[in-house]
């Protein structure tokens, strides 16, 4: 495969629940996606989870578009691709970046599978054709809101709960949604709100029987993570530490967890991603899929992703309507009693809708061999 045309777009929309964690709220999101087209036409999509601002990791989306431009299009363009693995070690030279590289590899291996004719899931090796999915709510200002939100998740029958603590937003919100909600599957997710100081009260999480607690502490450190992981019975899942496999070794060697969440952004493209799940597999560590607010084409990688036999916990990956007035993909993403049927059609299975992305494109640039 010869990639012939790359092009950014970047996009705007906005989302229809402002979404707040322990770093802030965000309201809107602007992205970029990616378009490969190879030497016989066949287009393959790809996006970038880069938030505007870098609270979540050190990329923006002018970072990535910086490092997409010029450093990423010139190592791939008119350069022969046989398989998208290759673009992982192509782009191995290149420090971090994650999602910046993310974005272009995603694009290529659904540019590969549409060659191919096959599914995005089914080149990758996937093995479900359902995936399990919860949801993830956001910080909010009253309790009764979230215990209202999730009493609404519940009804149409998510798979799991995970709500976003932060400190003084923690155990007296989790001892109230049990009081309503004893027996659901319930996690939080701290995003690195915390650090060893807060041992004492973050052993008293174990009395509320969570499935994990995600990132309790700093998004750099995986030691002060094995300490902690010692002093709880409940699992911590790491999200913002694992950019790799050699990170997710590190932390599963050390002990600093029990689960990870893979974001295919984060660990740098999908073949890093595989290769977590792969690794994972293998020293029974459970895996699940991490949610970046995605617009249709990432979600829809998501999905593919998921269906490799690894990924047993539910994900973030919540039905399009949860985020968004109109996705950028024919179907919209739907879940079904806490379900997502994994499209068969070739690639990412779902048609990126040219009228809606044109809609809120509010850049494009186009770059040709
Ligand atoms: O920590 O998993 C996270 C959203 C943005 C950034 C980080 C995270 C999240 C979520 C929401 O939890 C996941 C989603 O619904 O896409
Ligand atoms: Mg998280």
């Amino acid at each position: 495969m010869v990639i012939k045309e790359i092009k950014i777009r970047k996009m705007k929309l906005s989302l229809k629940n402002p979404f707040t964690t322990s770093f802030g709220t965000l309201n809107d999101k602007e992205f970029l996606i990616i378009e490969v087209k190879d030497e016989l036409g066949n287009v393959g999509w790809g996006e970038s989870v880069a938030f505007s601002t870098p609270w979540y990791t050190e990329e923006t989306v002018k970072t990535n578009l910086h490092m997409i431009k010029d450093f990423l299009i010139p190592l791939v363009l008119d350069k022969k691709v046989n398989h998208p693995e290759e673009v992982n070690e192509i782009f191995r030279f290149i420090k971090r970046n994650n999602m910046a590289k993310s974005a272009v590899e995603s694009a290529i291996w659904d540019a590969y599978a549409k060659r191919r004719n096959k599914s995005l899931a089914e080149v990758l090796g996937g093995t479900k054709e359902k995936i399990k999915v919860g949801i993830s709510i956001g910080i909010k200002k009253d309790v009764v809101d979230l215990i209202e939100s999730i009493r609404q998740a519940v009804n149409k029958g998510s798979k799991r709960v995970k709500v976003k603590i932060k400190p003084g937003y923690d155990i007296e919100v989790l001892r109230e949604i049990r009081k309503y909600f004893p027996d659901i599957l319930l996690m939080a997710d701290a995003n690195s709100a915390y650090s060893l100081d807060d041992i004492q009260l973050l052993k008293q999480l174990d009395e509320f029987n969570l499935m994990m607690i995600e990132q309790p502490l700093a998004s750099d450190d995986i030691i002060d993570h094995a300490t902690l992981q010692n002093e709880l019975n409940t699992p911590i899942c790491l999200d913002e530490s694992i950019h790799s496999l050699e990170d997710t070794r590190k932390a599963i060697q050390l002990g600093s967890c029990q689960i990870i969440n893979i974001k295919i952004g984060r660990v740098g493209g999908l073949t890093e991603a595989k290769k977590i799940h792969d690794y994972c597999l293998e020293k029974n560590i459970p895996v699940w899929c991490g949610g970046m607010l995605e617009a249709g084409i990432g979600r829809a990688h998501n999905i593919a992703l998921t269906s490799l036999p690894n990924f047993i916990l539910p994900g973030d990956t919540e039905g399009s309507a949860h985020y968004w007035e109109e996705d950028i993909i024919t179907p919209e993403v739907v879940v079904e009693n806490g379900e997502i049927t994994i499209p068969e059609k070739e690639g990412i299975g779902f048609a990126p809708n040219l009228q809606i992305i044109d809609k809120y494109t509010i850049d494009i640039k186009s770059y040709q061999a």
